[in-house]
């Protein structure tokens, strides 16, 4: 049954991090997003952009995947006859870019429809599981006595994967720091975020007696062939995760040889049906796939968590607990046992924002009427 959406709201938050995430490419102290509320003839739905407040991950931020929402993409929404989230991505194909902003609209419909049909975010994609396997992301420190403490805080409470976050002049020495100290039984990986050129094959290729289960993204988004190439030079597997656009980049990205791991985040593959595609090709080319994060609140991480529980989703993903993030998550944290987190098993994404926590982050509210 389709259903009529009548208007969507815009809401921004802004909720302080527990500890400053710092990355190649910046340091954030707070999660700036993006809600967005869809308002139907039966329940509303609610999706998280995941844009961040700077353009510094990807061409995106918050600001400006607002403007384009309320400007260009809700407007094609409306235009269209009670689309079905399935449409979506269709319905907006003609505006270029922006996949973030669109991918938070499908699943505000998404999370609208299903609700009205009682189904959940899990059952809907796929999910094979009922509990996925959870790593961690660890920014880049300012010393090794700080690195040991925060991976010791972070297996202490059960994560199963340690992400290290590297740039230039600071990756050889955190990875043996942390190789070193906690030995040969820990699944590590880093992330370079793109900060390396094929001129720094001697920087990473120093990274590989530290058996490193992937080295996520080490050079330019668009420089695949360069990725291909150095997959011939070094031995850490190499995942990406700023190439992959869409299923169609990931064929591509596979095909070259450029990966043999990718990380899917809904947002930036234009959204979770998206997502399930890129999935799927994984899957049928034998490359294991994790879920990633963009420190996202409990709205984004219920489905993330969902999308997590398909069957190539293989290894621990960036799906940490709100208490990594936050003091006080936007809905009831999720809570790590035993190094995993529960698929909601509610309709849509089985979460509802709380009320006090909405009140205490929402910095504006926009609603946009059909
Ligand atoms: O590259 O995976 C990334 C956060 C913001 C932008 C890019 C990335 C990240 C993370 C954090 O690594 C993952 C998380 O815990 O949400
Ligand atoms: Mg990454």
């Amino acid at each position: 049954m389709p259903i009529a959406i009548d208007a969507f709201e815009l809401r921004r938050v802004r909720i302080p991090l527990v500890t400053p995430f710092r990355t190649s490419f910046g340091t954030d102290t707070h999660r700036d997003a993006l809600l967005i509320r869809a308002f139907t003839n039966g329940p509303a739905g609610w999706g998280e952009c995941v844009a961040d407040l700077q353009p510094l991950y990807s061409p995106e931020y918050v600001d400006g995947a607002s403007q384009v929402t309320e400007r260009y993409l809700i407007p094609r929404i409306f235009a269209a006859d009670a689309p079905p989230a399935a449409a979506i991505a269709g319905i907006l194909a003609r505006v270029q870019g922006h996949p973030m902003a669109k991918g938070a609209l499908e699943m505000a419909v998404l999370d609208a429809e299903l609700r009205a049909e009682g189904v959940s975010f899990g059952q809907r994609l796929g999910a094979v599981r009922e509990r996925v396997d959870c790593g961690v992301s660890v920014g880049i420190q300012d010393s090794p006595e700080r690195l040991i403490d925060l991976v010791t805080e972070y297996l202490s409470a059960g994560y199963k994967r340690i992400k290290l976050k590297i740039e230039p002049g600071s990756d050889v020495e955190a990875v043996r720091t942390v190789r070193e100290h906690f030995g040969d039984g820990l699944l590590l990986s880093a992330d370079a975020n793109a900060a390396y050129t094929l001129d720094d094959v001697d920087a990473l290729r120093a990274l590989d007696p530290f058996h490193l289960s992937m080295l996520e993204q080490p050079l330019a988004a668009d420089d695949i062939p360069g990725h291909a190439q150095l997959a011939t030079q070094i031995s850490s597997p190499i995942c990406l995760d700023e190439s992959i656009i869409s299923a169609r980049s990931a064929a591509f990205a596979i095909s070259v040889g450029a990966c043999k791991i990718i990380n899917i985040k809904p947002g930036r593959v234009g959204g979770y049906l998206e997502a399930v595609k890129v999935h799927d090709v994984c899957a049928a080319n034998q490359i294991p796939v994790w879920c990633g994060g963009m420190l996202e609140t409990g709205v984004g991480r219920a489905a993330n968590v969902a999308l997590a529980a398909l069957p190539n989703f293989t290894l621990p993903g960036d799906t940490s607990a709100s208490e990594r993030y936050f003091l006080e998550d936007l809905t009831a944290p999720f809570v790590l046992e035993a190094g995993q987190l529960a698929v909601p098993t509610g309709p849509g994404i089985g979460v509802e924002p709380l009320a006090s926590s909405l009140r205490a982050f929402t910095t504006s509210v926009t609603l946009i009427r059909r």
